[in-house]
């Protein structure tokens, strides 16, 4: 295991797909399965593979297992510690100095550091010039800034939370081209319960159809669009709203039709250099850390040139 954190329950390494249910990481949940052919060097053509884009615009996320390789994922790790090291005293190898249940962020400490400059040039701007076009997206000026590492100590049982579902991008993007794409690499593994970020799957079909029906000044009231589009539905409304903790994983369990769209609650956990690309419309939420590891996870919304984010609105 990575930097020898203590893990309750190990996932079995020697599962080479790193898929499946096993994934869930005996949440009883599954990590999301991954496409095939989406493995580091295979994306050289500058094209995802047929499954990965299907699976993106289908569900409006993808996992890409295995993205970044081993060395280059421990690299960034290792840079994230060293900046909450200088910053906070916190230590990797020692638990009693992590801020229990709470988040640090590194922003300007990692911001353009080494063990990020191959996301610049590298693998993940092809995918990127595949998705949205060579030379139509706006490179992030540098790599690695605004890292949030959230380390556990949750004493609640994990739930699915009821807020802040939202979205960054606004509701008054045309849906084509895609405006953009939000990257997310997990740093080091992350299960369902690890505060894996979770996305309502499909939802950006919902979101599409539902701002297709307002006029252009009710789209660009982001927060009065997001109150309408989370209350439109009764399972958006039960989502949003506050109950029994242990009533809400059904959102996760069951799958619901909502204008045609089969959606439910994901949580986007994985395994250390895994990437995700998840849709500018999909609406999703941080969770509770309820597991024993820190999350660690570097998110990076890439725009299209000339589009705008609403990232703190939620
Ligand atoms: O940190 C997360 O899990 C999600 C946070 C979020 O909403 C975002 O990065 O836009
Ligand atoms: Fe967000």
């Amino acid at each position: 295991m990575a930097f020898g954190v203590p893990y309750h329950q190990p996932p079995d390494l020697s599962d080479p797909t790193h898929g499946g249910a096993s994934a869930g990481f005996g949440s009883g949940l599954e990590t999301p399965k991954s496409v095939a052919g989406a493995r580091f060097g295979t994306y050289r053509a500058g094209v995802l593979s047929e499954d990965a884009r299907e699976q993106f615009a289908d569900d409006g996320y993808v996992r890409l297992a295995e993205f970044v390789p081993a060395t280059e994922v421990a690299a960034m790790a290792a840079a994230v510690w060293q900046a909450l090291g200088e910053k906070f005293n916190v230590e990797i190898a020692d638990p009693s100095t992590w801020p229990s249940a709470d988040r640090r962020t590194v922003n300007r400490e990692l911001k353009g550091h080494i063990a990020f400059g191959g996301l610049a040039d590298g693998e993940m701007a092809w995918v990127l010039d595949g998705l949205l076009g060579p030379g139509a997206w706006e490179p992030p000026r540098r790599w690695g800034g605004a890292m949030e590492v959230v380390f556990p100590g949750s004493s609640e049982a994990w739930t699915v939370p009821s807020k802040p579902w939202h979205l960054d991008w606004n509701y008054e993007v045309a849906p084509e081209p895609l405006v953009g794409v939000k990257v997310i690499i997990l740093l080091d593994d992350i299960s369902d319960h690890g505060r894996a970020t979770l996305v309502i799957s499909r939802s950006h079909h919902v979101v599409r159809g539902f701002v297709g029906g307002l006029s252009p000044e009710e789209r660009a009231d982001h927060r009065k669009t997001q109150r309408a589009f989370l209350r439109h539905h009764p399972w958006l409304a039960a989502l949003t709203r506050e109950s029994k903790a242990n009533d809400r994983l059904g959102f996760m369990r069951e799958t619901v039709d909502i204008a045609g769209s089969t959606v439910k609650v994901v949580a986007l956990s994985g395994r250390a250099g895994d990437a995700y690309l998840v849709h500018p419309w999909v609406i999703h939420c941080p969770s509770p850390n309820t597991d024993l590891r820190p999350r660690l996870a570097y998110a990076e919304n890439i725009q299209r040139r000339g589009t705008h984010t609403v990232s703190d609105v939620s």
